[in-house]
C-alpha cells in the first residue's frame, strides 16, 4: 500500500507573500490587523492567524478608522480601495501580485473605452475585484463562464474586444470557452495564453501525472478555495475515485477499500503540515511504506514583500 505525492502541491508564491506580510505586519505595528475578506482561502490558516489576533472583515464599513487594513491575496474592487482611503486606513495591498496584473490590463482596457469579456466563477472575491478595476460608463465588462454565456452574447461579431480570465479556473475548460469567444468575435483579444497562474497550471498537471498511478486521490484544500476545487474536479475527470477534504478528520476509512495506491495533493493556499496530518492519519490505517513523490517542475517563482514589511529580528543584548 503506497501513498504518492503530487510535486508540486501546496502553498505558491502568492499564498507564501500573503501570509508573511500579516505575519510581519503583527510584529511590526503590534496593534490589530484587520484583513478585508479571508487572506487565503483555507480555514487551517484563516484560524492559526485569528489566533494570533488579526481580524476578518467582508466590509470596510466594519474596521474602525485610521486602523491597519490587509487586502486578501484575491484583490479587491477600486471602490473598496477608495473606501479603504476614505476611512484614513494604512493598507497593506496582499493582492497577489499576478492577480495585479490582471488588475491593470483590465484598468486599461477600461480607459481606452473597449468592451471587455472577463472569464470567471460570479461572486468569487477575485472576480469582484477584477471586475471592480473597470469602472468605464460607456462600455461594459461581462462575466462569463461557460460555452453557453459565449453564444449568449449579444455584441457585434467586429466590435473591438478584450478578454481576461481569473487566475485559478480549470486550463482545459478556458482553453475551450476562449477558443468559442475566438469564434465567434471577429476583432478580440486577449494574453497570450489565459491570465491562469503558474501555481494553478502545475497543479493541474501534476494531478493528472498522479491520475494515472493511483487509485484513489486525496485533495486537502478548502471547499471555498476555487484552485483546489478544479483540482477536484480534474481528479474526478481523470476516472480516479478522487475526494476534497479540508484536513485528515474528513477522512473516511471506508473510501480505501481494495486501494492500492493513494495520490495526494494540496491546493495553493493549503499548508503542508495538512499534508503531514493526513499521511499520519494513513499509517494508522496501515500504509507504512514511506511516501514517494512524482517528479514535477521546481518551482522558483518568488514574490517580495513591501519593503515596509521586512521585519528584521532585534538581536538580545
Ligand atoms: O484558495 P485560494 O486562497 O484562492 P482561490 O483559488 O479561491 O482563488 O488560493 C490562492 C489564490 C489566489 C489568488
Ligand atoms: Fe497568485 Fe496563483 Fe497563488 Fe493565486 S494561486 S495567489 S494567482 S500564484
Amino acid at each position: 500500500m503506497n501513498i504518492i505525492l503530487a510535486n508540486p502541491r501546496g502553498f505558491c508564491a502568492g499564498v507564501k507573500r500573503a501570509i508573511l506580510m500579516v505575519e510581519n505586519a503583527l510584529k511590526i505595528y503590534k496593534k490589530t490587523i484587520y484583513v478585508q475578506h479571508e487572506l487565503v482561502h483555507n480555514q487551517y490558516v484563516i484560524e492559526k492567524l485569528r489566533q494570533k489576533g488579526v481580524v476578518f472583515v467582508e466590509n470596510i464599513a466594519d474596521i474602525p478608522n485610521n486602523s491597519i487594513v490587509v487586502f486578501s491575496a484575491h484583490g479587491v474592487s477600486k471602490k473598496i480601495k477608495k473606501k479603504a482611503i476614505k476611512k484614513k486606513l494604512t493598507i497593506l495591498n496582499a493582492t497577489c501580485p499576478l492577480v495585479t496584473k490582471v488588475h491593470l490590463e483590465v484598468s486599461k482596457s477600461s480607459k481606452k473605452n473597449i468592451e471587455t469579456i472577463l472569464i470567471g466563477h460570479k461572486g468569487h472575491p477575485e472576480v469582484i475585484g477584477t471586475i471592480g478595476q473597470y469602472d468605464n460608463k460607456k462600455e461594459k465588462i461581462h462575466l462569463i463562464e461557460s460555452i453557453e454565456d459565449v453564444n449568449k452574447l449579444s455584441i457585434k461579431i467586429d466590435k473591438k474586444l478584450k478578454f481576461f480570465t481569473q487566475t485559478t479556473l480549470s486550463i482545459k475548460k478556458t482553453q475551450s470557452i476562449i477558443l468559442a469567444l475566438k469564434k465567434k468575435f471577429l476583432n478580440i483579444s486577449g494574453p497570450k495564453k489565459e491570465d491562469i497562474c503558474y501555481a494553478t497550471t502545475n497543479r493541474q498537471n501534476a494531478i493528472i501525472k498522479l491520475s494515472k498511478i493511483t487509485d484513489i486521490i486525496l485533495v486537502i484544500g478548502s471547499k471555498n478555495s476555487s484552485n483546489s476545487n478544479r483540482l477536484a474536479e480534474l481528479g474526478k475527470e481523470t476516472g480516479v475515485f478522487t475526494k476534497q477534504i479540508e484536513s485528515f478528520s474528513d477522512i473516511r476509512n471506508e473510501w480505501f477499500k481494495n486501494k492500492k495506491n493513494i495520490g495526494i495533493t494540496a491546493g495553493a493556499s493549503a499548508p503542508d503540515i495538512l499534508v503531514k496530518q493526513v499521511i499520519k492519519y494513513l499509517k494508522t490505517l496501515g500504509f507504512n511504506n514511506p511516501p514517494k513523490e512524482i517528479l514535477g517542475d521546481k518551482e522558483k517563482t518568488i514574490f517580495k514583500i513591501p519593503k515596509n514589511l521586512i521585519y528584521v529580528k532585534k538581536l538580545e543584548k
